[in-house]
């Protein structure tokens, strides 16, 4: 029983209900709630989070700089655990942390409409706006290399050699298509060598449902700090992209379902800049198209690699399930790609 957990932050866990919640792939959420309160609870995957505690630490650093430089921001930090820690340990079991839901809130699992969109670019440019004060090498890597795309496209030809030949021959056309695409690498190799590239404190995480909205649908702040960490912006403006962009998510295989819509991405633009115009340099700006590019095929690659891993790092749902993901984000790149100049357009009315 996942409540056996609760008395360690001091809470009751008789009275408490819990369900599974949310749809990440790495750690397990719940919803813990009774008639008074509710809680988000996460067991933190420790073979994807190796330090834990860097998670514990950098939120804690984060929310110190917030709190005092600006009160009014709303960060969730975790509940405290009965000996004053961040995350409490369960042996033989792993890292447990709760934190409070925030009353009023709510979260969106797709973005319907330029608003939802508007307003999750605003807020993730706003976090990283507020912290841009702040020196972004005093935080973790919480995952080291998590965005590195050199390293990830050097594992994905490791996974060509050590992989399931099998799998990897009945793949020949997306690894062909992977292949071809290495000017996005090589692109990306640039902007590590490009002192306009800044580090940055960002979220690595921009996903819509880590963005707390209120009743008449304003954002309030983000969530889910874990992936906190230095950076570059095209992490977080990519990672919008590749989960805002189309009506359809990661999951579909109905490829015709997928899509770039241009008012999605305007929005996208409109909210970001609104808070990060100012900090950003002009050869940061002109990469908002490639961070599109750059997260899109960062991902197509991971879930291709991990299918001719055998789904180690994401595991499957059904067979195929990482080699189906791969070729949906292959698609949605494609589908990008068709469209770069028209977004460029777009994208040059804003900075
Ligand atoms: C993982 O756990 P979740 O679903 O928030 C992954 C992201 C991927 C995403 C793809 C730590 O995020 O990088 O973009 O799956 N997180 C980690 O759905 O690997
Ligand atoms: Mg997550």
């Amino acid at each position: 029983m996942v409540q056996s957990i609760l008395p360690e932050f001091l809470l009751a866990s008789e009275d408490m209900r819990s369900e599974p919640f949310g749809s990440g792939l790495i750690n397990s959420t719940w919803r813990i709630y009774n008639n008074q309160a509710e809680y988000i609870l996460q067991k933190i995957n420790t073979s994807v989070f190796q330090h834990p505690h860097f998670i514990a630490e950098n939120v804690r650093k984060i929310a110190d700089y917030l709190n005092k430089k600006y009160p009014d921001y709303q960060i969730v930090v975790p509940i405290k655990t009965r000996t004053n820690q961040e995350l409490a340990f369960v042996e033989g079991d792993g890292y447990y942390r709760l934190v409070p839901f925030v009353k009023g809130s709510h979260t969106l699992n797709v973005v319907n409409t330029p608003e939802e969109a508007y307003e999750a670019a605003k807020q993730f440019g706003k976090f990283t706006a507020l912290l841009s004060g702040m020196d972004a090498r005093e935080l973790h890597n919480t995952i080291p290399d998590f965005h590195n795309l050199r390293l990830r496209y050097d594992q994905f030809q490791q996974s060509l050699k050590k992989g399931n030949q099998e799998r990897i021959a009945a793949a020949a056309g997306a690894v062909r298509y992977i292949q071809e695409q290495v000017s996005i690498v090589e692109e990306f190799d640039a902007i590590c060598n490009n002192p306009e590239f800044k580090i940055r404190v960002m979220h690595h995480d921009t996903k819509i449902n880590n963005v707390l909205l209120d009743n008449n649908k304003k954002g309030i702040c983000v969530i889910d700090l874990d992936t906190v960490m230095p950076g570059y912006f095209i992490s977080d403006a990519g990672d919008m992209l590749r989960t805002y962009l189309s009506p359809a998510s990661e999951e579909e295989t109905d490829l015709s379902k997928n899509s770039i819509r241009e008012d999605i991405f305007s929005a996208i633009v409109r909210g970001y800049m609104e808070e990060m115009k100012a900090v950003l340099t002009p050869a940061e700006k002109a990469a908002f198209v490639y961070a599109g590019k750059f997260m899109i095929y960062m991902q197509a690659i991971r879930f291709l690699a991990d299918h001719f891993n055998n789904d180690v790092y994401y595991g499957a749902r059904y067979k195929g399930h990482n080699y189906n993901r791969a070729m949906n984000q292959i698609d949605l790149l494609q589908k990008l790609i068709a469209k770069e100049k028209i977004l460029l357009g777009i994208l040059n009315k804003y900075i």
